[in-house]
């Protein structure tokens, strides 16, 4: 696998004057920013509805960014038949991925729409400052505000509205994510795309139709109904699937909004070359197989498509992947890869026996040795009826029970059975054969599945034998010539053996 450098921080060092002895806890800057680099020019952020990401930073300087969001609140497609009334930055949940370079000043204008109901604001938490800007964004409807904040240190980063009750402003949609490029920039890949999970409390089960409505207490429980990528069931499936090509080199940068569950995040059958643990700027683990993203945080991962097919995403918490939503879909292209991955080669039959089976296997032929077999011409001795016994109490009494009662509705009786008393040929051909049909017993029907047992000719002659004579029944002996002539019977086509009879 091509690994995905990333070079890491510097970090400064410094040491307290006050102190003698230098303070292992004394915190740091990451980096130095005694000066603000200066701001040159000004543009509009980039931004991209998801799973898109706007493309590398190429200026080298700080510049002052002009970023304009606007609160909704509109329904919006949930899952298939399920509406929701979303609170959204902009038109969706998640809001638009921004990207904007370390040290930009990002002059953010935030408006509240005046057919919303209520008030909203946004908490950056790439931000520095009381709130992450929450205080300073407040804004009733109809209204809109002002606020700037630099953007100090580089990394990937949640946005969301921080307005009283807060988790029910991010469980309605309110949340984003940015990215704060390090001034180097990150290593260049072929694709980039964003996923934000998060929670969706309603008042009916999962999948209920109609418009749903936020359910406090389910929230309260932290039991969602819903589990999603990027705000609704199937963002990420069938055609909105995340698409690259084999070799591609491919970055995600996610993000967990909550408001309660951690992200597992695990892509069936890729391995992360790099991940960025936590949304940080340095690659702190390589070969990752499930990278957890933390509510209210972030991580990006990377990875080359090796292999072309299908991938899943999920959060690996399966009820939600498979129950609630967490699911989405990767498709890679290309040629097949055959040395890493051969796909099915050969499908068999694989048939090491039931355990009924090996036991009457075992059991039968140590059966046998003990007992005298029956002969053709001695069918009525006591030693046919014994064998019979032995084999019954080895390989039918579990099914067909001790007195031959079996058991209502599952396994037909043969104690006193009209079935088996009435056509001694048809016996034997159950048990060279197996039945697998509904057949009327003592007037109740069964519709079971009785297995084709490893007898011998012998066994089934003398365990007929033995039961058309106990349970209460009684009629003639099966011989061995009579065994042997339905299983040659049964051999010939279905016609002969008709005319045969
Ligand atoms: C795993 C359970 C199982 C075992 C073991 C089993 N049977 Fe059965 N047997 C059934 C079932 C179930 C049926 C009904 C099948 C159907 O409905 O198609 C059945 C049907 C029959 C019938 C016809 C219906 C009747 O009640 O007369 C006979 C005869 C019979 N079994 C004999 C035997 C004998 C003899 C053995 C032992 C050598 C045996 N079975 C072992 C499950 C079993
Ligand atoms: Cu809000």
């Amino acid at each position: 696998m091509r690994l995905i450098l990333f070079a890491g921080l510097a970090v400064l060092c410094c040491t307290r004057t006050h102190a003698a002895v230098p303070d292992e806890r004394t915190v740091t800057r990451a980096q130095p920013l005694a000066t603000l680099p200066p701001l040159q020019g000004e543009e509009v952020a980039a931004m991209t509805a998801a799973p898109n990401v706007p493309p590398a930073i190429t200026r080298r300087h700080a510049t002052k960014v002009r970023l304009a969001l606007e609160v909704r609140e509109h329904s919006k497609t949930l899952s298939d038949g399920v509406t929701y009334t979303y609170w959204t930055f902009g038109e969706d949940a998640p809001g638009n991925f921004i990207r904007v370079r370390e040290g930009d000043l990002i002059e953010t204008h935030l408006s509240n729409h005046p057919d919303n109901s209520v008030a909203h604001n946004i908490d950056f938490h790439s931000a520095t400052g009381p709130g992450g800007g929450g205080d300073a964004s407040f804004v009733a409807p109809g209204h809109a505000v002002t606020f700037s904040w630099r953007a100090m240190a580089p990394g990937l980063y949640l946005y969301h509205c921080v307005a009283a009750p807060a988790g029910l402003h991010i469980a309605n949609g309110m949340y984003g994510l940015i990215l704060v490029e390090p001034k180097e920039g990150l290593p260049q890949v072929d694709r980039e795309y964003f996923i934000v999970q998060g929670e969706f409390y309603t008042d009916a089960p999962f999948g209920t139709r109609g418009n749903r409505k936020f359910s406090l207490e389910k929230a309260l429980q932290e039991q969602p109904d819903y589990v999603v990528f990027n705000g609704r069931v199937g963002a990420l499936m069938g055609k909105n699937a995340l698409r690259a090509k084999t070799g591609e080199s491919v970055r995600i940068y996610l993000g967990n909004a909550g408001p309660s569950l951690l992200s597992s995040f695990h892509i069936v059958g890729e391995i992360f070359d790099g991940v960025y643990g936590e949304g940080g700027t340095q690659v702190n683990q390589r070969n990752v197989q499930t990278t957890i993203v933390p509510v209210g945080g972030s991580a990006m991962v990377e990875f080359v498509a090796d292999v072309p097919g299908s991938y899943q995403l999920v959060d690996h918490s399966m009820f939600r992947a498979f129950n609630k939503g967490a699911m989405g879909a990767l498709e890679v292209e290309g040629p097949a890869r055959n040395d890493i991955f051969s796909g099915k080669l050969v499908e068999t039959t694989y048939n090491p026996g039931t355990r009924l089976q090996q036991r009457v296997a075992v059991a039968i032929p140590a059966v046998a040795a003990l007992s005298k077999p029956a002969r053709a011409g001695d069918d009525t001795t006591k030693a046919l009826l014994d064998h019979g016994r032995q084999v019954y109490s080895t390989a039918c009494i579990t099914c067909h029970q001790a007195e031959g009662q079996g058991m209502p509705g599952i396994f037909p009786p043969l104690a006193q059975s009209d079935y088996l008393m009435a056509d001694p040929d048809r016996a034997v051909r159950i048990l060279l054969q197996g039945l697998n049909e509904p057949i009327i017993v003592n007037g109740n029907q069964y519709n079971g599945v009785m297995p084709k047992l490893p007898l011998s000719d012998q066994d089934i002659a003398a365990v007929l034998s033995y039961v058309r004579n106990n349970f209460g029944n009684r009629g003639s002996t099966i011989k061995l010539a009579d065994v042997g002539r339905v299983r040659a019977a049964l051999a010939r086509p279905a016609k002969q053996s008709q005319a045969g009879r």
